[in-house]
């Protein structure tokens, strides 16, 4: 965990890996009641107006990226139609884009989006399947945009059905090193790759304490690694708050995820996370 700078270029923009950066969750979907929820109307449309207002207020409070999702990946989730998922997200990515500076990623397993995510001013594709859908490997090669390559044991219909594991950091490690080998055979180099363990995706509370414990070990793939904690279940088992009440434990697994090797924390909360990150940082540069 060196701190000399280490850039990484998101299409154009970049940012220095070295310190630790807030990822602001803007999730373009019905169902997200607790946070996304309300940018989109009953009907199905999506609220501009309310989608910039929120994006503002994240990129005021700190946030470097904004992750914008029209699918969700909660357990038991519906999937979403290509032409569906297109039309929540992309007049978002494109009035965000118009209107302010920050990197955009998009939260997409789709070829179809992922095709029109490169010249719409897009720095980032995040992944939850890790390019395994048919196409996204060609698609994110193509676009020559960077993509955070996520973890997942099963799909978003079973996953937490009955995880299982022998090691979960070990196999979590060998699942990411295929997919980073995957998209090297496709073109993608190692400058274009992030990748995340996962936390809540095919995982119990068991496995989620494991991984966020030995995430130094993810170190060995010598790739930015980036977490997502916020909110999840795994807090709510440990300190038995609802979803609306996890702030602290989102903070506390944050912090912990930074001091162990993350270099990017997707949040509901940026201002909050963005102060505790300021303290990791600071920490990170005198050690
Ligand atoms: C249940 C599970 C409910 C997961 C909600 C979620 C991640 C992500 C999501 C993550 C990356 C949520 C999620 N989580 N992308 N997308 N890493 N890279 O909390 O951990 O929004 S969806």
């Amino acid at each position: 965990m060196s701190n000399s700078p280490r850039i990484f270029d998101f299409a154009g923009k970049t940012l220095n890996l070295s310190e630790s950066h807030v990822m602001g969750i803007l999730n373009i979907t019905p169902d997200s009641f607790s946070d996304g929820g309300e940018l989109m109307s009953k009907n199905g449309d999506v609220n501009i107006s309310r989608v910039l207002t929120r994006a503002e207020a994240m990129i005021k409070a700190g946030a470097a990226i904004l992750d914008i999702g029209g699918e969700s990946t909660r357990p038991g989730a519906k999937e979403v139609s290509s032409p569906e998922e297109i039309s929540r997200v992309m007049p978002v990515v494109e009035a965000i884009s118009r209107n302010f500076d920050a990197i955009i990623s998009v939260d997409t397993s789709n070829p179809e989006l992922i095709n029109l995510c490169q010249k719409s001013g897009v720095g980032l594709i995040n992944d939850v399947r890790a390019l395994t859908r048919k196409g996204a490997l060609e698609a994110v090669a193509e676009s020559g945009l960077p993509v955070c390559l996520m973890h997942m044991q099963g799909s978003p219909d079973n996953m937490q059905d009955a995880p299982k594991y022998k090691n979960v950091v070990e196999e979590v490690t060998v699942f990411l090193e295929d997919r980073v080998k995957a998209c090297n055979g496709a073109g993608i180099g190692n400058d274009r790759i992030l990748v995340d363990p996962g936390f809540g995706f095919g995982k119990t509370l068991e496995h989620n304490l494991e991984l966020l414990s030995r995430l130094a070990d993810l170190q060995r793939l010598e790739l930015p690694v980036l977490i997502g904690i916020s909110r999840k279940r795994m807090i709510g088992l440990i300190t038995g708050r609802r979803e609306k009440d996890r702030l602290a434990g989102s903070i506390a697994a944050a912090v912990l995820g930074v001091m162990n090797g993350a270099r990017i924390v997707r949040t509901h909360d940026v201002a909050e996370s963005a102060d505790a990150l300021k303290v990791c940082n600071e920490i990170l540069k005198i050690s």
